[in-house]
């Protein structure tokens, strides 16, 4: 059996086994959830990230965690909405599809996002937050060793996107 639930707080302090970084493509570090990951990570995170040459929107790559509580680090490039008719929703299910995956690859268990897209990228909450919930539901229900999956919500008003979209399902 699996479970998906929400929580409010700072996805850096969050013990799961992997914790997404809502990243750009470089990869190299940026405001938002992105900056509190380097900053709690330590500089190493850095280091590792320049080897890794980058990601593609809707792709994911994996780190180590350094001083964070997370074994580790899986980055994706959510879409940046450009008005919904760019292929934004495809790519958000896709930046989550991609961390699900390789989560399950380095035997992951349990796994905590951020509402990818919805801050700097100014994806709409309340149409990227079902997106999310069902993404990850056909990726747990699909069969993974991942058994976990918490939606860390940096406001109440994410929250609330998130348990609605999880009530509806
Ligand atoms: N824990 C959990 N959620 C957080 C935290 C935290 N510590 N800090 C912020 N959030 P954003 P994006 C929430 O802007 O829209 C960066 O510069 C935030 O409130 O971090 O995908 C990257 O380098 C919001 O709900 O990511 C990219 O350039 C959510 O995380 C760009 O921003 C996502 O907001 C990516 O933009």
């Amino acid at each position: 059996m699996w479970t998906i639930d929400t929580i409010l707080g700072d996805i850096t302090q969050f013990p799961a086994d992997a914790i997404v970084n809502a990243a750009n493509c470089s990869l190299l570090g940026g405001g938002g959830v992105d900056g509190a990951i380097h900053r709690a990570a330590g500089p190493e995170l850095l280091e590792e990230c320049r080897t890794l040459r980058g990601c593609e929107t809707g792709q994911a790559k994996l780190t180590k965690g350094y001083r964070l509580p997370a074994r580790y680090i899986l980055h994706t490039p959510g879409p940046i909405w450009r008005g919904g008719t760019a292929g934004e929703a495809e790519l958000l299910a896709s930046s989550y599809r991609s961390c699900m995956a390789l989560a399950a690859e380095h035997g992951c268990k349990s796994v905590a996002f951020p509402s990818i897209s919805t801050g700097v990228y100014r994806f709409p909450l309340e149409l990227a937050a079902p997106i999310a919930v069902q993404t990850v539901a056909q990726c747990l229900e699909a069969g993974s060793c991942v058994e976990r999956v918490t939606f860390v919500c940096f406001s109440p008003a994410v929250r609330k996107a998130y348990e609605q979209a999880l009530n509806r399902k």
